[in-house]
């Protein structure tokens, strides 16, 4: 039978941060973005974690400013410019406070 301190054990190495939810949301068509925004699971490493986004001929758009939040180290963001409509591409990769990195991509468009 398994005691409750080995039931717990995996959850206090489990420290990779994967992105909870963002904004946009992932693949959804929104007016006029801002900004985008990814909320991780855990905290991030602001030196080396890194967020970009992309137009449809993948030239990069954003302001260039991606930082994380100094209030909420959870959250990766960075400015974008008036977005003509059409479908894009944000890349993030993060470095979680366990050092281990996770990174991936999700597509949304402006309409
Ligand atoms: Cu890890």
């Amino acid at each position: 039978m398994l005691s409750l301190g080995l039931v717990f054990a995996p959850l206090a190495v489990w420290a990779h941060a994967f992105p909870d939810h963002s904004e946009p949301r992932v693949g959804h068509s929104v007016e006029a973005p801002r900004s985008v925004r990814i909320w991780f699971d855990g905290e991030i490493e602001p030196v080396f974690s890194t967020i970009r986004v992309e137009d449809g001929d993948k030239r990069r758009v954003d302001k260039g400013d991606g930082r994380v939040d100094p209030r909420d180290s959870t959250l990766l963001e960075v400015s974008v410019p008036s977005l003509p409509p059409g479908r894009y591409h944000v890349y993030w990769s993060v470095i979680a406070r366990d050092g281990h990195r996770t990174e991936g991509s999700f597509p949304f468009s402006v309409r």
